[in-house]
């Protein structure tokens, strides 16, 4: 049975397991679930991940929802041993503790700022203030490594990609961090082609298109 990838490709996480799943080389079947439509909360999707949330990955019946859990369980089922995800203890350690600090910092605090416009709420200063301390943090960490988690590409560097560059589309300034700026380009080159383009760009211009709409309607 092959791997089934529930996304929304508006969706920042979903981009996050699409980005790995095309790192690895995988053949995975995408299926569609369109949160503006409500698809999330229709018995069927409920049926497979009752915390109604993208990205879920089905793998011969058995689901997985959060998407750093998929992406580090995806590389070690079907890409082990792969530099994107080390096995030695200490440096596999740090990688989680990057994706850690996304998840529940760094894009954390970008979520909060944004996400109450789907609820009717303005954009929310504190968040902002916390997401560019984080930003700050993260530069500061770059000085001494070429990608967050050492000298090598992983996993965590594929979160924190896609939380920076939304972050960017939808207008915050982070033009001063030199550091991530540096490691952005080089992460852009070493994401597999057209990555950047499709699963890393367009998508955060069509999430910032989107919140220009929902302000503009409430405003
Ligand atoms: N921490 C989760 C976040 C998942 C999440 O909140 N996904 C949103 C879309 S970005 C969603 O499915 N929202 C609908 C819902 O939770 O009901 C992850 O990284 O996968």
């Amino acid at each position: 049975m092959p791997l089934q990838l529930y996304y929304d490709n508006l969706s920042p996480p979903s981009r996050v397991v699409r980005i790995l799943v095309k790192e690895i080389g995988l053949d995975v079947e995408e299926k569609q679930v369109n949160l503006m439509a409500g698809d999330h909360m229709k018995p069927e999707f409920l049926a497979i991940n009752p915390f109604h949330c993208v990205p879920t990955l089905v793998d011969d019946g058995y689901a997985l929802w959060e998407s750093r859990s998929i992406i580090t369980y995806l590389v070690d089922k079907f890409a082990p041993g792969h530099s994107l995800y080390p096995t030695d203890l200490q440096k596999r350690a740090t990688v989680n503790r990057w994706l850690h600090w996304d998840s529940g910092t760094f894009y954390a605090s970008l979520n909060a700022y944004y996400v109450p416009l789907f609820y009717g709420k303005p954009y929310q200063p504190a968040s902002l203030e916390s997401f560019k301390k984080a930003a700050t943090a993260l530069d500061d960490s770059l000085k001494n490594t070429k990608y967050v988690a050492g000298d090598e590409l992983s996993v965590a560097d594929i979160p924190i990609t896609v939380t920076l560059t939304l972050a960017t589309a939808i207008g915050i300034d982070t033009g001063e961090l030199k550091n991530v700026e540096k490691w952005l380009k080089q992460v852009e080159t070493d994401l597999k082609p057209s990555t950047w383009k499709t699963l890393v760009i367009d998508p955060a211009n069509a999430l910032r298109d989107l919140l220009k709409a929902i302000s503009s309607k409430s405003s």
